[in-house]
């Protein structure tokens, strides 16, 4: 029988696989190491290419989109020098267990192995940040390979996946048979751990949830709620992820992370059952494994986690669950509720000491500054519940962290490896996912600087700068952030950081705080109705043939290399001083 399948160059057999796993945007800077898949994008309308100006931002936006969607972000960069770029947001969705797929454009691999141009081996560079790191050799098993980094980065604990794709493999051509999406296998806790969680809840007196990991979704938060509420329980959210409980809801009872609030620390030491669903307990959740003992906690520990290799690997639990968290959390809420439970008046006093910690102190006329907790309450009051919040690393997140309350899944985006960089990329990538939405980057000027976010795309996203030159004190306990003793009682509210720099006068309180509602609010608005606040108004969408887009850069790298010019002279030697810059001359 004749093969009848179509000859496809490397490229659009990898676009077409893509596509066939539903994916819709890819995050890139376009590099001469794959220009067939730019050119296979530029043909495939269905899929939206954005082209970021680093690859950290690419890497980053590939990240939250996977957080916010999750599914797969995916992230196209050039060899060696863009892979190094790129490798932040690998080791982000590492920590932080999103799904991402990045791919790498590789050299010739008719030259592997003799350090050719720009020449790296990600399996080794990767090996040890991505779940998965490998390198596709044979065009005919693009597919393959492709439905196999979504069943990896999708399923247990999702994580990054790295795909390292030599030049000639995807400008070369042949017959590739489609592989269509596999089904993602879920673990489900066992019938009788359910029997064993639920005895040893009956027979706690001082029980603590503990919820954290990703593969949440609506129906998975709204589950983990009834388990709490009908069970009257406190919940605390792990590191950066508090969007995963309504923080006004009265058994939240506060964030385990940077700056924690000292009575909430002094709880979970003090909680004689942790109930932890989703979490790894990591480093930031547990304050330097502190509240929890590695090897052996003091608290009976329920561990429900889906990987089972992170189950045993640093805490011995007394119950150790293999299971994702939606089964699990279904699973919690159909069990019959605890009746009378014991421990009502330690869920009343723990969520009495979270409001306690997390309203702004009153303000000291005598102080002046920015008051980042009032800011942080009046964003609290004014956005709506479905804003999405962005962040990256910094002393300025623990104001986040303390004052905002989070309400529904998937508004946190904020990097639990500590990235700077972060926020700006990731609120640009929430912006073109949900532009009916407010986005709100909040960074410091370190974070806002660190990686270059521009896209070339409108987009409506507001920053408010902390300006406190990336200092780096205390960052764990901060303490005018975490309300911990300090020895200068003056410095215990943030008005008072003399670091504190105000970019728009009109963030100063006492007397100013009604024109920074407006202008924020202004911001506010405009993201809401999707046009670009005053902060990124030089950010215009571009014209088609804008050379930004894939289609030109790539046929602008595909332009013959001029031929080399004759031989000059040597150049003179540097003078010790750079002469001044002419003066710019005004544009014609
Ligand atoms: C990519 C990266 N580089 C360096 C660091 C170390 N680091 C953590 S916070 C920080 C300063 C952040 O400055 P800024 O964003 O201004 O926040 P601030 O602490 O001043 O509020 C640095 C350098 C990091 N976490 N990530
Ligand atoms: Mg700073």
């Amino acid at each position: 029988m004749p093969n009848t399948a179509p000859i496809r160059s490397g490229g659009q057999i990898l676009v077409d696989a893509l596509a066939g796993h539903g994916v819709d945007t890819i995050y890139c800077v376009p590099g001469e190491s794959y220009l067939p898949v730019l050119d296979a994008l530029h043909a495939h309308p269905s899929i939206r290419s954005i082209v970021t100006r680093h690859e950290g931002a690419a890497a980053n936006m590939a990240d939250a989109c996977g957080k916010l969607s999750g599914r797969p972000g995916i992230c196209f960069v050039t060899r060696g020098p863009g892979a190094t770029h790129a490798a932040n947001g690998v080791h982000t969705a590492r920590e932080d267990s999103t799904p991402m797929i990045l791919f790498i454009g590789q050299i010739d691999s008719a030259f592997r192995g003799r350090e050719a141009f720009q020449e790296i081996d990600y399996r080794q560079m990767f090996g040890g940040i991505a779940k998965w790191a490998t390198e596709i050799d044979r065009l005919e098993r693009i597919p393959e390979i492709v439905a196999r980094a979504f069943s990896v980065a999708l399923s247990g604990r999702p994580g990054p996946v790295v795909i390292g794709l030599p030049e000639n493999l995807l400008s070369g051509a042949g017959v590739a048979v489609d592989v269509p999406p596999a089904p993602i296998a879920r673990a489900a806790p066992a019938a009788a751990d359910l029997t064993q969680l639920r005895s040893l809840l009956a027979a706690a007196r001082r029980p603590l949830v503990i919820a954290g990991g990703t593969g949440w979704n609506g129906e998975a938060t709204a589950a983990l709620a009834r388990f709490v509420t009908d069970n009257d329980l406190p919940l605390a959210a792990s590191f950066r992820r508090q969007d995963l409980f309504d923080n006004r809801d009265r058994h939240y009872i506060g964030q385990l992370g940077l700056g924690i609030s000292p009575r909430l620390a002094e709880r979970v030491r003090d909680a004689d059952l942790l109930l932890t669903i989703g979490s790894r307990l990591a480093d930031a959740t547990s304050s330097g494994y502190t509240l929890v003992e590695s090897p052996l906690p003091r608290q009976t520990l329920i561990h429900i986690h889906a990987d089972p290799d992170e189950l045993g690997r640093v805490y011995r639990a007394a119950l150790p669950i293999n299971a994702a968290v939606a089964p699990a959390a279904n699973a919690l809420a159909a069990l019959p509720p605890v009746a009378n439970p014991t421990w009502a008046d330690w869920t009343r006093a723990a969520r009495a000491d979270y409001i306690a910690h997390a309203t702004p102190p009153a303000a000291d006329p005598a102080l002046t500054g920015v008051d980042f907790a009032q800011v942080m309450a009046w964003l609290d009051e004014t956005l709506p519940d479905d804003a999405i919040l962005a962040n990256g690393a910094g002393n300025y997140t623990v104001w986040v962290h303390r004052f905002f309350r989070y309400r529904r899944p998937a508004t946190e985006l904020a990097p639990t490896n500590g990235a700077m960089g972060y926020g700006l990329p990731a609120a640009i990538a929430a912006k073109l996912r949900h532009p009916d939405r407010t986005v709100v980057c909040i960074a410091g000027d370190g974070c806002f600087h660190d990686v270059p976010a521009g896209t070339g795309h409108g987009h409506a996203v507001r920053c408010a700068d902390s300006g406190h030159r990336g200092e780096q004190r205390h960052a764990r306990h901060h303490p005018h952030a975490s309300g911990a003793e300090v020895s200068r009682p003056g410095q215990r509210h943030p008005i008072a950081q003399p670091g504190f720099r105000c970019p728009r006068p009109g963030l100063r309180r006492p007397c100013r705080k009604r024109r920074a509602q407006r202008r924020l609010s202004g911001g506010l608005r405009a993201g809401r109705c999707g046009r670009p606040s005053s902060a990124d108004r030089t950010a215009r969408r571009p014209a088609p043939d804008h050379p930004s887009s894939p289609a030109r850069l790539s046929g602008a790298f595909r332009r013959r290399t001029p031929p080399l010019p004759a031989r000059q002279p040597s150049p003179a030697p540097c003078p010790a001083t750079r002469p001044k810059r002419p003066s710019r001359s005004p544009a014609p």
